[in-house]
């Protein structure tokens, strides 16, 4: 059994209760084969078996109190995963789904994306299983209040800074911020995504789905095409979705669909991005919402899809942007794509595409661009968010989107770069986790043994 199977096999005999946490670490080892072969001091110094251990992983009983005065007990995570390039860096989700297994195959990717951006920022993720749907401003305050006070210990600007993920946007941020201010008397950059008023960074709302769209730009221009008038699929109706919707109508496309966990919307005219805007991040409301304020929409409910599919991708299009959660597309949804005539699948959420579809886009010798590349600019942001923090300035919209569209650009160049210098010049997915993995493991390396 070569490096590579025996690192492998030893995490599923550790990990068999995490399967998402072994999907991504088999997503990202399997890819990695040119680079261990041509450099022996990867197994010499056991960079495989170190680099899917979590250096540090915090959890904690989170004990709130509901607006009818029931006690409410949570659990919550903080996954310290590398810290070779830099302070802990990812984002916190809060849904009913959360388990170690998904926050570990969160951090896992976080390592490589991070490493991709240039940044000098470590990898990390946490958050809880705790559902904000449904639930007042005056719970999601006292839950957050709650979650901060166990995990102020481990944070700080310099140590680990979170930020948003599913479920936790500004107002979650917002609430965080201030309980760890209470609790440390710091005002400081210790979260990203926070609102304007208490320093966070223009863009950065928009950021993760600029970046797709710009990340896909880039994919697009390497075979001379652009995005006029191209129709694309887009799921998802979060943070990620909205404003890739936003960018992809900037540059000439038409983004037809959104979707979330109970239905989609197919909108022929197009998106409006404003209505969808007062329904999820005004009204906190569901696309039935969308439906009924957009007269050209049609709505799916999600018990009429046929079994084992997403219906969002059965629409016909050139570009598909899964933007809603880990293993939204599968092989039977690939292939429904490819058949429609997709070009180009940019990944805005993490691990969207299951083992099959991903197999499917690189057989078909379609675009793909892998999350961690194809996302990594929320993230980026947040670093740009710090940086204007730690030298206490403010940056404008210009400024800071400039550098996302720089950063995206590099992103791809490096991982094309990597894909074609180990002969499979389209496979971007081999290209990204090559390039950002050799980053870690040569600091991981020259920082000695930890
Ligand atoms: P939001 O909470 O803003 O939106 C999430 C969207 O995905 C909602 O439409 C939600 O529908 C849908 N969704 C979530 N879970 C499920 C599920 N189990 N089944 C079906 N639909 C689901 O989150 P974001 O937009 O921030 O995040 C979306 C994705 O992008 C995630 O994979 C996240 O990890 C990734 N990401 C986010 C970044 C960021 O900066 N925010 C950066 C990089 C990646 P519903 O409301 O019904 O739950
Ligand atoms: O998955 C991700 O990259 C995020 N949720 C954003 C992390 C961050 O620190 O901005």
């Amino acid at each position: 059994m070569d490096y590579i199977a025996r690192v492998i096999s030893g995490v599923e005999q550790k990990c068999a209760t995490e399967p998402e946490f072994l999907q991504a670490c088999k997503e990202v080892l399997e890819t990695l084969h040119p680079a261990i072969d041509a450099n022996p001091k990867y197994e010499k110094n056991c960079i495989l078996e170190r680099i899917v251990e979590p250096e540090r992983l915090v959890r904690f009983r989170v004990t709130w109190t509901t607006d009818e005065g029931e006690i409410k007990v949570n659990t919550g995570y903080r996954i310290q995963f590398n810290s070779a390039l830099g302070p802990y860096k990812g984002g916190l989700r809060f849904h009913p789904s959360v388990n170690l297994s998904i926050l570990k195959f969160l951090g896992f990717e976080q390592i490589f994306k991070n490493a991709l951006s240039g940044l000098s920022i470590g990898g990390a993720k946490g958050g809880s299983d705790f559902d904000p749907k449904g639930r007042s401003d005056a719970e999601i305050m006292r839950f957050c209040q709650a979650f901060m006070t166990n995990l102020v210990p481990f944070i700080g600007p310099r140590v680990d800074v979170p930020a948003g993920d599913i479920g936790v946007g500004g107002r979650e941020i917002g609430y965080l911020f201030g309980a760890y201010k209470h609790l440390t008397r710091h005002y400081e950059g210790v979260l990203t995504g926070k609102n304007l008023l208490f320093g966070g960074s223009l863009a950065r709302t928009e950021a993760t789905g600029y970046g797709c769209v710009y990340f896909a730009e880039s994919m697009l221009a390497s075979r001379g095409e652009d995005f006029k008038g191209k129709v694309c699929a887009v799921s998802g109706s979060g943070n990620v979705a909205i404003y890739c919707c936003e960018k992809l109508h900037q540059l000439g496309a038409k983004p037809v669909t959104v979707s979330d966990s109970t239905g989609m919307i197919y909108d022929p005219e197009g998106i409006d991005v404003a209505v969808l805007r007062q329904v999820k991040e005004v009204e906190y409301a569901r696309l039935t919402r969308y439906a009924e304020l957009r007269p050209s929409a049609q709505y799916t409910p999600a018990s009429d899809y046929a079994p084992g599919r997403h219906k969002v991708w059965d629409t016909p299009c050139y570009a598909a942007f899964p933007c809603a959660t880990q293993n939204e597309v599968n092989g039977a949804d690939a292939q429904a794509l490819l058949a429609n005539g997709c070009q180009c699948v940019c990944e805005g959420a993490n691990m969207p595409s299951d083992m099959d579809a991903i197999k499917a886009y690189l057989d078909a010798g379609i675009m793909y661009g892998p999350a961690k590349a194809a996302n990594a600019g929320g993230v980026s942001v947040s670093q740009l968010e710090m940086a204007q923090n730690a030298n206490m300035v403010h940056w404008t919209f210009e400024d800071v989107d400039s550098k996302l569209k720089d950063i995206m650009r590099n992103i791809y160049q490096r991982s094309a770069t990597t894909a074609a210098k180990y002969g499979q010049p389209n496979n971007l997915l081999m290209g990204a986790n090559i390039s950002g993995f050799c980053e870690v493991a040569d600091a991981m390396i020259a920082q000695g043994q930890y």
